[in-house]
C-alpha cells in the first residue's frame, strides 16, 4: 500500500534482441568482412567496437540499424514481454517502455511503436515514452542494459537497475548498483524494494 510504483523499462537489449538481430542482419550483409560475437562483445556502442576492429566497419554497423524492418523485425528477448504484461497487471503498478530512438528518423520511432503494438497490443502504445534523455522522465525503478544512463538532469528520480547484456556482463558495479541478470531473475522482489 502507499503510493503507486512506476516502472520504466528499456526496450533494445531489454525487451527486444537488439545485439542478435545486429549480428544476424550484419552477417548476411556483409558476409565477407569481420564480426565480433556476442561473447566477445565489450563496452554498449556496437558501432565503435566494430570501428575499433576496422575503422569502415563502423559505418557499414550503423547501415544495419538505419535499413527499414531493423527495428521492427528484433525478436523478444526471453520471458521480457510476459513479465512486463504481468507488471502492468499488478496493483498499484505502473509500467512504462522508455527507449531512445537513433537519430536517423526514417524508420525507427515508428517501427518501435509498431513493435510494441505487434507484442502487447494496441492499448500498450499509451504507456511508451521516446526520449533521448531518459533523466528528465521520473520513475522509481528503470530497468536499462546501459551502464551509464546520463543526462541533463543530475539527480534522476529513478534508480537505475541493470539489465545483463552480453556487453556488460563483465562489469563490476559499484554499489548499491544492482543488477537483473534476467527475466527469470526476481524483479519482484526488486519492484518490492521501492515500493512505500
Ligand atoms: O535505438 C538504440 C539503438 C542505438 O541507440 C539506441 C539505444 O537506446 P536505449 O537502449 O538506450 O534506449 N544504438 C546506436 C549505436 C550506435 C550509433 Br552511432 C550503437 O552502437 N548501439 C545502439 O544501441
Amino acid at each position: 500500500s502507499g503510493k503507486r510504483l512506476r516502472v520504466l523499462v528499456d526496450m533494445d537489449g531489454v525487451l527486444a534482441d537488439f545485439e542478435g538481430g545486429f549480428l544476424k542482419k550484419y552477417r548476411a550483409r556483409y558476409p565477407e568482412d569481420p564480426f565480433i560475437t556476442l561473447q566477445d562483445r565489450r563496452g554498449f556502442w556496437v558501432s565503435t567496437q566494430y570501428g575499433q576492429l576496422r575503422s569502415d566497419l563502423c559505418e557499414k554497423a550503423i547501415s544495419i540499424w538505419e535499413s527499414k524492418d531493423f527495428f521492427m523485425e528484433l525478436e523478444p528477448l526471453p520471458g521480457g514481454v510476459e513479465a512486463v504484461r504481468e507488471m502492468a497487471q499488478m496493483e498499484n503498478t505502473d509500467v512504462f517502455l522508455c527507449t531512445s530512438p537513433i537519430n536517423h528518423i526514417q524508420h525507427c520511432p515508428y517501427e518501435k511503436y509498431a513493435w510494441v503494438e505487434k507484442h502487447f497490443g494496441h492499448d500498450f502504445l499509451e504507456q511508451v515514452i521516446l526520449t533521448r534523455d531518459k533523466t528528465v522522465i521520473s520513475g522509481d525503478i528503470l530497468i536499462d542494459d546501459k551502464p551509464d544512463i546520463l543526462g541533463v538532469e543530475p539527480a534522476p528520480t529513478w534508480e537505475h537497475i541493470l539489465f545483463t547484456a552480453c556487453h556488460n556482463k563483465h562489469l563490476s558495479l559499484s554499489p548499491p548498483q544492482r543488477r537483473l541478470l534476467s527475466w527469470a531473475d526476481d524483479w519482484k522482489a526488486i519492484l518490492d524494494s521501492r515500493r512505500q
